[in-house]
């Protein structure tokens, strides 16, 4: 494949970066999370998506790696972030193979205690197709992680890689609801009814409930409207680097 060289390469150097998106509290209108994204700019290439980047790291077998870069460079940065006053929670996303890893939950431990960082500060967010093969074993990382005092998130949730099924299975904290689902929120009742019992539901459960891909007041206002506790999306901002995401908490708090 035309990524998988350039990308061994890539592996080698660290050539990656992370970058970090708002997550603001409707209550207090506080940003009281930051999501990473995996971000790789190839000169040739152009910017490939972490979809792309975590199936061919995956099928390189070099996911392990990846993982133990993106975990350490996050809660590096999030330290640096923390010291300059941010109080707020960092959201690390997990690919399906970082739940069949034993050692997932002790390298995070490790690593939280390096930089200081309370467990309960860290949410991972998963994703149904990171646990729908080899479910016990999923199982087993995400409790132990649980017990760390990590929180877990399940992620896109409404669409096909998450379901109803998993909100029971799975000692979750959060629901993120997925884009798809907010895009037409201003204009759809549909969307709206379904945004709506999401929301219901997951506080029924006593879950937070955070919504991805906003983008404009109107959706804003709708999610507001029906108790929606955290909106990340464009309307905020979108993903920054750390040097932007400094300056954003300097401005906003
Ligand atoms: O930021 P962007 O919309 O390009 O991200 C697309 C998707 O890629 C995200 O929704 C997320 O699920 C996944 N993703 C982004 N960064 C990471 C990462 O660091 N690790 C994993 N496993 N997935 C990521
Ligand atoms: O983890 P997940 O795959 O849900 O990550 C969210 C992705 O959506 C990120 O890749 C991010 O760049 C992208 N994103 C975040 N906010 C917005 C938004 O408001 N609109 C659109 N179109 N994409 C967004
Ligand atoms: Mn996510
Ligand atoms: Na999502």
């Amino acid at each position: 494949l035309r990524l998988e060289i350039p990308l061994r390469e890539a592996l080698h150097q660290n050539a990656f970066h992370l970058a970090f998106q708002p997550q603001v509290d409707q209550q207090t209108t506080l940003t009281t999370g930051l999501e990473v994204l995996l971000r790789w700019d190839n000169p040739i290439l152009g910017s490939i998506s972490p979809y792309e980047i975590i199936s061919v790291t995956e099928h390189l077998g070099l996911m392990d790696r990846l993982t133990q870069w993106i975990i350490q460079t996050a809660l590096r940065n999030f330290a640096q972030l923390r010291q300059a006053g941010f109080q707020g929670s960092l959201s690390i996303n997990l690919a399906p193979n970082n739940l069949r890893d034993p050692h997932l939950a002790g390298f995070i431990s490790n690593a939280l205690a390096v930089w200081s960082i309370p467990a309960e500060k860290v949410i991972f967010e998963i994703t149904e197709s990171a646990v729908i093969e080899e479910f016990e074993m999923a199982l087993k990382q995400l409790q132990q992680i649980k017990e760390m005092g990590s929180r877990l998130a399940l992620d896109d949730f409404g669409t096909g890689y998450s379901s109803l099924a998993y909100l029971k299975r799975l000692p979750i904290d959060e629901l993120k609801i997925d884009r798809s689902f907010i895009m037409n929120l201003a204009t759809d009742a549909d969307d709206r009814a379904i945004v709506q019992s999401i929301i219901e539901l997951a506080h029924r459960l006593q879950l937070n409930v955070v919504a991805e891909g906003v983008e404009t007041a109107a959706e804003k206002e709708v999610l507001q409207h029906f108790g929606c506790n955290a909106i990340q999306g464009f309307y905020y901002s979108k993903p920054l680097i750390l040097s932007e995401i400094q300056s954003y908490l300097q401005q906003r708090a």
